[in-house]
């Protein structure tokens, strides 16, 4: 990644970046501008860049000794979340197979939701533990059906029951993460379903956050009265998480230009499809931190020890930044290939997993895998 300078006037686009269904590609871009990493003005972060460059940074990632857990070479598996006893849910979006991972690293079928249809980048995505599992059992799924996405939760081995239903769906941009807040409530990044104009439409489910109580109903205190709409502007928000203070995340993948991290506040616009990337139109709010498509294109993110960590695919690599998106660092760059979603465990670790046999990747014969990382 390049050295951080000021605001960076935009480069040309490559002739190839029409907004092709396809083309956001979901996961691939037809063309992106060079290998750049770039942060919003100084200016308007309060300079805080003169923080000391090296001090307090934390090591490079390591392998956890005897593991991590080696699955099976199957299909892309979008989704992950942990257990109370330490063992993960792992959605496999194509064969829609619900997977268990244990401590031990041991990976058994729970069940497949037979309701899902996949479909392009559709099918069984995001998944999520409730907080209160250990007296609810509700595990949270997002899949694509032949008519939409919703959300449904379920007790491992039974049927799923739909809690939010109608959220756009298409081939391409279906979003799909799903995560608890430390507030309780149930998040969802949706896709514009590859009709951009969702995303400026605070009435349509596409290209938002969405914020919802575990039984489904718009969350209070969300910013548009009874709508589930948390915050709009999203073009396919694949990752959230939230750090110690509380302050919310997600990475967004952009079309062509820029990828960004941003930090979500209720009822702010992020500003697609008008505009990507950084932008002095005091109607969208800025990323805290933006890359190129063809370095980055994150996928899932997570925080851990007060840092930012983006599971880039195109840029097979892990950022890892502050919480306010400086001092960005490229980590593992080019060794596991594409990932696709980065985790904190229980135990302090992060789970990363690979996502080399998604027809975009170079699989080796180990993929696709879940990595154990210690930060
Ligand atoms: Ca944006």
């Amino acid at each position: 990644m390049g050295r951080r300078t000021g605001r960076r006037r935009f480069g040309p686009i490559a002739s190839t970046v029409t907004d092709r269904p396809d083309a956001g590609k979901g996961e691939g871009h037809a063309a992106a501008p060079r290998d750049l990493g770039r942060r919003r003005d100084r200016r308007a972060r309060g300079g805080r860049r003169g923080r000391g460059g090296g001090r307090d940074r934390p090591g490079p990632l390591r392998r956890c000794p005897g593991r991590p857990a080696g699955l099976p070479a199957t299909l892309r598996r979008p989704g992950l979340a942990f257990l109370p006893d330490g063992s993960a849910l792992v959605t496999e979006r194509d064969s829609t197979r619900l997977l268990r991972v244990g401590t031990d690293g041991r990976v058994s079928e729970v069940q497949r939701i037979t309701e899902a249809r996949p479909r392009g980048e559709g099918g069984l995505l995001g998944v999520a533990v409730s907080p209160a599992y250990a007296t609810d059992a509700w595990v949270y799924v997002y899949y694509s059906t032949a008519d939409d996405n919703r959300i449904a939760r379920l007790h491992l081995g039974q049927s799923p029951q739909p809690i939010l239903t109608g959220i756009p769906h298409a081939g391409n941009h279906n979003g799909g993460r799903l995560a608890f807040g430390p507030d309780g409530m149930l998040y969802a990044g949706t896709g514009d379903a590859t009709d951009r104009k969702r995303a400026q439409d605070r009435g349509d489910l596409g290209g938002k956050i969405l914020r919802i109580t575990p039984d489904g109903r718009p969350a209070p205190g969300n910013p548009f009265g009874g709508s589930p709409v948390w915050s709009l502007g999203h073009r396919n928000v694949q990752g959230l998480a939230w750090d110690g203070a509380g302050r919310m995340y997600a990475s967004e993948f952009g079309q062509n230009r820029w990828d960004e991290l941003n930090r979500i506040e209720p009822g702010h616009n992020y500003g697609w499809p008008a505009v990507e990337g950084p932008s002095d139109d005091s109607r969208y709010t800025a990323p805290l931190a933006w890359w190129g498509t063809s370095d980055a294109s994150p996928s899932g993110i997570a925080i851990s020890q007060d840092r930012v960590y983006l599971a880039c695919l195109r840029g097979t690599k892990l950022y890892r930044t502050d919480l306010d998106g400086g001092h960005p660092e490229a980590l593992l760059a080019g060794q596991y290939g594409r990932l696709r979603h980065v985790t904190p465990a229980p135990d302090g670790s992060l789970w990363l997993l690979t996502s080399n046999r998604d027809g975009r990747g170079s699989p080796t014969a180990d993929d696709d895998r879940i990595l154990r990382l210690t930060p």
